[in-house]
């Protein structure tokens, strides 16, 4: 079978074995694990499978920057739990993606980047455009592979789909060498199949560890759910929500968790850590049990780890074994995945009244279960917490709404009330500002019928603008929310609070960012007030295209509650000044 031939089947899914150009090899394998949709950017070491591309059933976004092309795919599959893929040229097309995969890395979202290299005769000559991506991203992916022959790249692309979803999920990268997709290759997708995913040896839940913790939930008098991201991972809410049920135990999220749980249930806390809420921070130090659900005791979570939850026992589901014991030393660990042992532990736990505890817990609510700033009167002033609180309200919480790093990621944790998974996408363990804008952009693809929200900052907005050139070449609908302030907002919090108010590099001139978003034929406008919010919002959202809006807000206003760093999770920081304030009905 000759090379020029279309290599498409019907539904362009090769089944026959198949001579194919290495090049045509990277995008049949693609389509066979099921690809519609890559992010990237061409050059010339990957110009061999961007001339290919066009015999494949596959949609390419064109970014205008690599990092963007990582965010996209890493936006992807946080919004469909899909893997999310990447195309890069060698080099900097390369090395660009790094901050992407990092990020991705850090919170264990799986990914294939696919890299062009240098020929492999010239490889290590610093050939031009040669870097050694492999050795770059070695510490920030789950593995990678380079790839110098034509056979070599279906198994080597169908084993980093299995690497990137199995287990903890994360990021793989493949580099391929100029000569390798040049050269031909018989395709045999099926036979490319890599041999069947084996467990790590420690993932083993056996009956001693489920009664052990069992009856630690049966005997527990003030116990907490610790609900992370791996419950999302893990496709794990409705087991997770039946333990909750069942034995009346109140449910704590980690950043990344939100909307594990719904934000309306009675038994949701609300966050934990640095910038959670303070009732649930007091909650875990007052516990006698912490049942941690796929959370991996982050050190935004635990505040200093000497007073960390000290009466309580610990009870760890994770299917890494490598995060148990990492940081917080843990009584019975059931190492696996997490849906599958709740499932196993389910039937031994029966029902439970919690309902001193939970009294407790609402004592120790109290006054501070009033939230503050969303219920300022409007003085004129616009609080970033009125925008966010105001898209929760407008868009009844049906969004997903993608965060950049900073307050206003804070905020949003705060105000807008997440029910289902896969609602909100933030970058919380890389905590990477430029995240935002084109990881809604792979959400919106991956997700097209849902509304998506971008609620980025003054600063993290200027990484990645470029992208809204994107947006306009692929007509892309998603709505943008600029909280500016006029300051690297969460930088100057620290200083303000540990620096004496040396507001050192953090304000920030901004270009008009109504007039930048013209510039790419995308609509917008700025807010100054509460008072003109819900009809821009509304406007924003029925818009045909992207539209910007540019919420001028408060320039000096703090995140409360704050553990400072090196703290105890119940020392925190407060807002100063404002007594608790009733609630307005809108705000219920
Ligand atoms: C400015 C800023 C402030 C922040 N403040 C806070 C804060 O106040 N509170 C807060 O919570 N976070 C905060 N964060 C985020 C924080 O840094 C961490 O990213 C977050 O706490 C991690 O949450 P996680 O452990 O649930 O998720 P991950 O880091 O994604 O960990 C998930 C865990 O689940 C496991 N897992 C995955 N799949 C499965 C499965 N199938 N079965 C079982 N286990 C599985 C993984 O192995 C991993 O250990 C902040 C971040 C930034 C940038
Ligand atoms: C790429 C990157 N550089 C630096 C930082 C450190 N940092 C964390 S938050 C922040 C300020 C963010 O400012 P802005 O985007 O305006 O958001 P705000 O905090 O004002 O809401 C900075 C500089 C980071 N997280 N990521
Ligand atoms: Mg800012």
């Amino acid at each position: 079978m000759g090379t020029n031939a279309n290599p498409q089947t019907s539904n362009g899914h090769l089944i026959e074995p198949t001579r194919l150009t290495g090049a045509e090899i990277v995008w049949a394998t693609l389509v066979g694990e099921g690809v519609t949709d890559v992010f990237g950017y061409p050059g010339g070491a990957i110009l061999p499978v961007y001339d290919a591309l066009r015999k494949f059933p596959i949609h390419h976004t064109l970014v205008r920057h690599e990092q963007g092309a990582s965010h996209m795919a890493d936006g992807y599959a946080r919004a469909s739990g899909k893997v999310g893929v990447c195309v890069a040229t060698s080099g900097p097309g390369a090395t660009n993606l790094v901050t992407g995969i990092a990020t991705a890395m850090l919170d264990s979202i799986p990914m294939v980047c696919i890299t062009g290299q240098v020929s492999s005769k010239v490889l290590g000559t610093d050939a031009f455009q040669e870097v050694d991506i492999t050795g770059i991203t070695l510490p920030v992916t789950k593995h990678n592979f380079i790839i110098s022959r034509a056979e070599e790249i279906a198994p080597a692309i169908r084993y980093a789909f299995q690497i990137a979803k199995s287990g903890r999920p994360g990021p793989v990268l493949v580099d391929i060498t100029k000569d390798a997709q040049q050269a031909t290759a018989i395709f045999d997708f099926a036979a490319a199949k890599p041999r069947p995913y084996r467990p790590h040896p420690m993932l083993h839940v056996d009956d001693a560890g489920l009664e052990q913790a069992a009856e630690l939930i049966r005997s527990t008098k003030r116990p907490v759910i610790l609900a992370g991201h791996g419950v999302i991972e893990s496709g794990a809410m409705e087991q997770l929500r039946t333990l909750a049920e069942r034995a009346q135990i109140p449910v704590a999220l980690t950043l990344l968790g939100l909307g594990a749980f719904p934000a309306s249930h009675p038994l949701n806390l609300g966050m934990m850590g640095m910038h959670g809420e303070s009732w649930v921070n007091h909650a875990i130090q007052e516990s006698d049990l912490l049942i941690a659900c796929g959370m991996r005791f982050d050190d935004r979570v635990t505040g200093t780890l000497a007073t960390y939850a000290l009466k309580a026992k610990k009870i760890h589901i994770e299917v890494d074994p490598a995060e148990i014991n990492k940081n917080v030393k843990i009584d019975v660990a059931l190492v696996g995945d997490l849906r599958e042992v709740l499932e196993q532990l389910l039937p031994r736990i029966p029902g439970h009244n919690g309902a001193a505890w939970l009294k407790t817990i609402d004592t120790i609510k109290g006054a501070s279960a009033v939230r503050d700033i969303k219920n300022l009167p409007d003085d004129g002033h616009l609080y970033a917490a009125h925008v966010i609180h105001d898209i929760w309200r407008i868009t009844g919480g049906n969004a997903i709404v993608v965060t950049d790093v900073g307050q206003h990621q804070m905020w949003e944790a705060q105000y807008f009330h997440h029910e289902q998974p896969r609602t909100l996408i933030t970058s919380g363990g890389l905590g990477t500002m430029g995240f935002a804008l084109p990881a809604a952009i792979g959400a919106k693809t991956a997700c097209p019928d849902k509304e998506v929200w971008v609620i980025v900052g003054d600063g993290g907005f200027q990484m990645t603008s470029s992208e809204l050139s994107t947006i306009a070449q692929e007509g892309i609908k998603i709505n943008i929310a600029i909280i500016n302030n006029g300051f690297l907002g969460m930088v100057r919090q620290w200083q303000e609070f540990f620096y004496d108010k040396n507001y050192e590099c953090t304000p920030l001139l901004s270009p008009d960012f109504v007039k930048l978003a013209d510039a790419h034929g995308i609509a917008g406008k700025t807010v100054r007030t509460r008072a003109e919010l819900e009809q821009a919002v509304n406007v924003a959202r029925t818009a045909p295209g992207a539209y910007l809006l540019n919420f001028m807000v408060e320039q000096e206003d703090s995140v409360y509650p704050m553990i400072p760093v090196g703290s105890a999770l119940h020392e925190m920081i407060r807002r100063p000044g404002i007594s608790p304030l009733l609630e307005t009905p809108d705000d219920k």
